[in-house]
């Protein structure tokens, strides 16, 4: 298998160069279809973007596998896997709202071993390879100092679902009153890289997919933060929680779990 070295440099220069050509095709026409419900949408744009990842990764490493949010997924003969999201927070690229990425992370069979996130609207990539610590660019990153749970600035999301939204907005009006506030970004790879640079304390969401965290989960912990998925507890749904300390992780996942599985359409 290649070092993590080769695949961190890779896992770099693939998601900064989706993340040019998604900027290059921002202000074109954009064809947009939906997915899963009539607010879950994908643009031709999240398409060639993940065509183009595809294309890259199999020039370089054609043994590797590929996940792939839009479909692109294919099954290689090695143990390594690439989980990509060519556009992390489609709705906001749509808009405008500039909180859009393209993630790309690399695992072997049980660990991730490089992380890329570029953020397209400000330019800068945040990446991390196992053992190597967080970077933003070049600078190192580290999670914010611990602070009291009423003082933290929680991260969250929110389904494609309308039922779903509603269930998450009653837990998130269950804790509200606990913590400093809520910010509600758009895209889970950035949410969690923003918790691992210290512009977040916590994150939570339930239903991301792998392609939305799996990248940005390595940064968090590269930069010294917590990360808690799925245990035999949630009754359903791929619960997320990052935190830069346990208390604040475990305060986050015991309040959520009551109020678990959020309802579907
Ligand atoms: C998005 C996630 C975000 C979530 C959005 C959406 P997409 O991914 O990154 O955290 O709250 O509803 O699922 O669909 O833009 O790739």
């Amino acid at each position: 298998m290649q070092s993590y070295q080769t695949l961190v440099e890779a896992a770099k220069t693939f998601a900064t160069e989706a993340a040019n050509l998604v900027r290059s095709s921002r202000n074109e026409q954009l064809s947009i279809s939906s997915k899963s419900s009539i607010t879950d949408m994908v643009t031709d744009v999240d398409k060639a973007a993940e065509n183009y990842l595809v294309e890259r990764i199999h020039q370089v490493f054609p043994e590797h596998s590929i996940i792939a949010e839009e479909g692109s997924d294919h099954k290689g003969s090695s143990e390594v896997s690439w989980i990509i999201d060519p556009i992390d927070g489609t709705t906001n690229f749509i808009y405008g709202f500039p909180s859009y990425s393209v993630s790309v992370g690399v695992r072997t069979h049980d660990d991730v071993v490089a992380g890329a996130v570029y953020n397209i609207p400000e330019n800068a990539l945040y990446w991390s390879g196992k053992g190597m610590g967080a970077f933003k660019n070049s600078s190192q990153i580290h999670v914010r100092d611990k602070v009291a749970i009423s003082k933290s600035l929680i991260g969250t999301g929110f389904g494609y679902s309308a039922l779903r939204r509603v269930a998450q907005a009653k837990f998130l009006a269950s804790i509200i009153g606990e913590v400093r506030d809520i910010r509600r970004a758009g895209a889970a790879s950035l949410d969690l890289c923003f918790l691992a640079e210290g512009r977040l304390d916590g994150y939570y969401e339930a239903g991301l997919w792998p392609w939305d965290y799996t990248a940005a989960a390595l940064i968090v912990r590269e930069a010294g933060g917590t990360i808690l998925g799925p245990t035999d507890e949630e009754p359903s749904g791929e619960l997320t929680i990052g935190a830069s300390n346990l208390e604040l992780a475990d305060f986050l996942r015991r309040k959520v779990i009551p109020f678990l599985p959020f309802e579907e359409d």
